[in-house]
């Protein structure tokens, strides 16, 4: 047992995206904490806020799976945009994606950005939980960098953008990171 987690039961990480995936597992990995990706559907209600879409769908999957498991809505929030794509992140990028967000500030001098991540965890009773994490940052004028998945080319952190930088220098400040350092903090403290 660790924190009141079996250690030997790994928890199940429900999202379809290998990226987020990813980075998940090395920031849990490596503070002791095994993950298993469940790759299965569920809704995203219509709403404007990242809390409310995480707790609908994780009480969808517990209702369907049991626990523990967690899931993590994330989205991209540009400030001259009034926050679009927000929520809307994941269809945004597959339809306009990188370019067409690029297209959409063309000209405009505010690129201020943030990313937020919020992760939702049910436990085996059903209990769920919140964490969030937010980094700002500026959209850049053009795609730069081969690292990371999703808006990472086009989201300058200080002077590089997400995917300029190893998935290593991303994990220390990234809006996942914060969430998920929360998150594990609550874990241990159960
Ligand atoms: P799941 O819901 O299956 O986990 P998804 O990709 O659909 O995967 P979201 O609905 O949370 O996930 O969409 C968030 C989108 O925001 C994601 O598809 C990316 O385009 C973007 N995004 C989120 N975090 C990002 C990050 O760290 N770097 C780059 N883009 C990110």
């Amino acid at each position: 047992m660790r924190g009141g987690v079996d250690i030997n039961k790994k928890i199940r990480f429900v999202t379809s995206n290998e990226g987020k995936f990813g980075e998940a597992r090395e920031i849990l990995e490596g503070r002791g904490f095994e993950i298993e990706r469940f790759d299965v559907g569920y809704p995203e209600i219509q709403s404007f806020e990242l809390e409310e879409v995480a707790n609908y769908g994780v009480k969808y999957l517990w209702e369907k799976f049991g626990g523990d498991l967690f899931l993590e809505d994330s989205g991209l929030f540009i400030d001259s945009l009034n926050g679009f794509p927000g929520v809307f992140s994941a269809y945004a990028f597959k339809t306009i994606g990188d370019e067409g967000i690029l297209r959409l500030l063309s000209g405009n001098p505010d690129r201020e950005a943030y990313f937020k991540s919020v992760i939702s965890f049910c436990d085996e009773d059903g209990n769920s939980n919140l964490f969030s994490g937010v980094v700002r940052g500026r959209i850049s004028e053009e795609e730069c960098g081969k690292y990371g998945f999703g808006f990472d080319p086009i989201f300058l952190y200080g002077e590089e953008t997400f995917a300029e930088i190893s998935i290593e220098d991303k994990n220390k400040i990234s809006h996942r990171r914060r969430a998920l350092n929360d998150f594990i903090d609550w874990l241990e403290g159960r």
